[in-house]
């Protein structure tokens, strides 16, 4: 019942995520107002962005997936088979595309341990157990958190050496400079034997780009405003979903896609959780994403500041998308 729901809803936003209360409300107060893209992927969030990667238009998944499977053999000869190391994963997700090589290396009688790191435990819960039943020979452990907590537990319980697989175009969606930096955070736990895996979605006609952020059956759309009902669950909001819209744009100058969240009019928003209202003008966005696409001059640049040398890229036959793989 409705009552029955109400409650429960107050229930939960009782026991609220602090640092999601913390980083929303700081966010908000923020001119432009912004969110972090980290926060799309709760329970329903992550299902939504298993659809994405299905959808016509979004070829970023499918592509890498091509390369994946078109180069596995050459792509795990390049991890160096000699001797153990922990084959790390950076937002492993639903892992359809890392078990490509997992099936490969598996084969080559490669000696690793798979350690799946993901923001979205719901997600890493099902990794866990269709990789179970599906490779039961693998060795894993999971991780669940942000990256900048799964360095850290990276460092403190997987010394070794380590191949580090950040798939996806994952890289893609910091902010300004949060490439480099993550990749000198990656770098320092880093030793000369080991190598990181890094997938890249290359710049190409900026409306095949738009429309992967865009997409005619508003998948795209439901998952960036399910952001807001997060918020409405977790924070005790009251946005009302039909008074936002998604909408985003593709700038081929800067090679970002931006996402916003727009306010269709002037509103209140309250958050019983945490005492707090936040008003919107009309038409004011909320900035919620970004997803940069890079040249290949870009990536070896953005290696080299990083301390890491670029020892190979995998690309398809389009160049859409490159997976390239770094060395120390
Ligand atoms: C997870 N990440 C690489 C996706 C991207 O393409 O930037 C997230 C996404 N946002 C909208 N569509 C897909």
């Amino acid at each position: 019942t409705s009552n029955a729901n109400q409650t429960s809803e107050l229930v939960n936003a009782m026991n609220y995520d602090p640092e999601l209360a913390r980083d929303v409300q700081e966010g908000l107060k923020q001119t432009p107002k912004r969110i972090s893209s980290k926060y799309f992927y709760d329970g329903a969030g992550s299902k939504l962005f298993q659809q994405i990667m299905e959808l016509p238009e979004y070829y970023p998944t499918r592509t890498e997936f091509k390369i994946l499977e078109e180069q596995q053999a050459e792509i795990s000869r390049f991890f160096g088979l000699s001797d153990f190391f922990h084959l790390v994963e950076l937002g492993a997700g639903d892992g359809l595309k890392t078990k490509i090589l997992l099936r490969q290396l598996l084969h080559m009688k490669a000696d690793f341990e798979y350690v799946p790191v993901d923001i979205s435990g719901d997600i890493l819960k099902l990794l866990d157990s269709s990789l179970k039943t599906e490779l039961p020979a693998l060795k894993t452990d999971s991780f669940t958190g942000d990256y900048f907590k799964a360095l850290h537990w990276l460092q403190k319980n997987k010394e070794g050496r380590k191949v580090v697989l950040f798939l996806g175009s994952n890289i893609g969606n910091f902010e300004d400079g949060g490439d480099l930096e993550f990749l000198q955070e990656i770098r320092k736990y880093l030793n000369p034997e080991d190598k990181v895996l890094v997938g890249f979605d290359l710049r190409k006609d900026p409306r095949t780009i738009r429309q992967a952020y865009d997409d005619a059956a508003g998948v795209t759309a439901a998952f960036n405003l399910n952001l807001l009902k997060r918020l409405n669950r977790e924070l005790g909001a009251d946005f009302n979903l039909n008074q936002f819209e998604h909408f985003t744009d593709y700038d081929p100058l800067s090679g970002v896609v931006k996402s916003y969240i727009v306010s269709k009019k002037q509103q209140t928003v309250t958050f019983s959780a945490l005492n707090h209202s936040i008003s919107f003008a009309a038409w004011e966005a909320i900035h919620t994403e970004n997803s940069h696409k890079y040249t290949p001059v870009q990536i070896e640049e953005l290696g080299e500041k990083a301390g890491l040398k670029t020892e190979q890229f995998f690309t398809d036959e389009k160049h859409y998308f490159a997976d390239v793989l770094f060395r120390v």
